[in-house]
């Protein structure tokens, strides 16, 4: 008898703890508007005994009542941290644990329920261990109201039961970084509609008459809370988290607009305007695009869309598809930083693309590098052969410019004409043009010379 004893806690006879879920509700929303306000972590763990009903038909309801309350105040003692511990179901309990360190120690949490509830217990002179299944939330990370914690931590339980170790902390939730992400999408979410995104223009320059006759618009976020955030900081994130259609609708709403006061010499410019894989196979892009050029009477074939060529190995097929379309509709389709994404030679004979944008990486080094200049040449003569025209970017100095248009480059783009600028900048840069300030006197043409 001692020695069972020794193995395990009795069980005591107990009523089991009501079930309230309204209360628990209640408090886990002021747990979440404490941890909103300090800017701390929230984590809700969902547990479920595992095989409950076999222990009832085992041992009887009363036993099963029992092993209920043993559940609830074993949680309660042993989780110090835990701010609310709480009966949800038959055989569900919720733990909130308040300001929670880091993300790391999300696992960490549900292992030690697990080992919590599996200290030996005596039934009826039985010894038993509990085995449980754990799901998590996490606020701000899933979600910050108390139903939709509720619901993420459920569908982590559902994951949990087919999980060797009973338990499923979401891909993701391991590092502080994947917080910093989320805090970027909630905020870039929000920029949308509070005006925060601008666009930013760049001149493409004509290598044959050295005029400026096109342009791409850049994304630019001048977040109140962040500051500047670079774009390559957030399209990524607008990327996986699915927002990046909503900034395109955005800047396609927003280009139209300002397109239509881009002129160079009283001659309207081409814009372009960076798409990403997933706009393409949206659904709605075309009708957007539409609706937007409609407004303000803009013909399509004023717009180029640049998608980059690495991006489009995902799913060429449907790709090609899609941009054959755009292009029937009379928008211009470029592929952007052609030379990093490994595409094959056939490539040229598929893709339904008007023009192609050489990598910068090609071109930074184009004066000295001789392996580059065979690149881009090589580029070139082949976007050539297939009808295509070439953009090179990155372009910084005029003895780039001047390699580029021996090699019969169509146009360049870079700081050598301009970085990005604001629209209103834009348009004074463009007033002010002056080829002879870009061009070196051999390449000018006469007539430009003389005047
Ligand atoms: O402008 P620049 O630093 O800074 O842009 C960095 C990257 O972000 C580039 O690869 C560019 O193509 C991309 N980018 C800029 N604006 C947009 C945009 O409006 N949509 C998409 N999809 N990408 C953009
Ligand atoms: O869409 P794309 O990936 O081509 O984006 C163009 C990017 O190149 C933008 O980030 C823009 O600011 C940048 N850029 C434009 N001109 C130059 C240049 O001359 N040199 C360098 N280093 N970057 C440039
Ligand atoms: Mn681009």
């Amino acid at each position: 008898m001692t020695s069972l004893r020794d193995s395990g806690e009795d069980l005591v006879p107990r009523k089991p703890p009501d079930i309230d879920r309204a209360r628990f509700l209640t408090g886990l929303s002021a747990d979440l508007d404490i941890g909103q306000r300090e800017d701390s972590l929230t984590a809700l763990l969902l547990v479920d005994i595992k095989n409950f009903r076999h222990l009832n038909r085992r041992f009887g309801y009363r036993v099963g009542d029992s092993i209920l309350a043993h559940v609830h105040s074993c949680l309660k003692e042993n989780i110090k941290k835990a701010s609310i511990v709480s009966r949800l179901g038959d055989d569900l309990f919720a733990v909130v644990v308040p300001d929670m360190q880091s993300l790391r120690l999300l696992p960490v949490a549900a292992s030690k329920v697990q080992q919590i509830l599996a200290q030996p217990l005596r039934c009826q002179g039985q010894e038993i261990r509990l085995e449980c299944y754990v799901g998590v939330s996490v606020a701000p990370l899933h979600a910050n109201a108390g139903e939709a914690m509720l619901i993420h931590a459920e569908r982590s339980l559902e994951k949990a039961r087919q999980e060797p170790d009973g338990r499923f902390v979401a891909e993701g939730t391991g590092d502080k970084e994947s917080l910093n992400e989320w805090k970027l999408r909630d905020e870039l979410n929000r920029a949308i509609g509070a005006g925060e995104l601008v666009l930013y223009y760049q001149p493409k320059v004509s290598l044959q008459n050295f005029k400026p006759v096109a342009c791409e618009a850049l994304m630019r976020w001048n977040s109140a809370k962040l500051g500047n955030v670079r774009p390559d900081i957030f399209i990524p994130i607008a990327e996986t988290s699915g927002l990046i259609t909503d900034l395109t609708e955005w800047a396609i709403l927003t280009l139209p607009r300002e397109a239509a006061h881009i002129q160079y010499n009283n001659t309207l410019l081409n814009v372009s305007l960076n798409l990403s894989p997933k706009d393409l196979v949206s659904g709605n892009l075309q009708a957007t695009l539409e609706s937007a050029l409609n407004i303000w009477e803009m013909p399509s074939e004023n717009i180029t869309l640049e998608i980059t060529e690495s991006s489009l190995m995902d799913n060429p097929e449907l790709c090609f598809e899609m941009m054959e379309e755009l292009k029937s509709f009379g928008f211009k389709i470029s592929i952007d930083d052609f030379g990093t994404g490994y595409s094959s030679m056939s490539y040229f004979k598929m893709v339904p693309a008007n023009e192609i944008k050489i990598d910068k990486c090609f071109v930074s080094n184009l004066v000295n590098d001789r392996d580059d200049q065979i690149i881009v040449r090589a580029i070139i003569a082949i976007a050539h052969h297939f009808g295509m025209s070439v953009v090179a970017e990155g372009v910084e100095d005029m003895e780039t410019l001047e390699v580029l248009m021996k090699m019969k480059c169509d146009y360049a783009q870079g700081y050598h004409f301009s970085k990005p600028l604001p629209g209103a900048e834009f348009r004074q840069w463009l007033d002010t043009y002056n080829m002879i300030k870009y061009f070196s006197p051999p390449k000018r043409p006469k007539r430009a010379a003389n005047s």
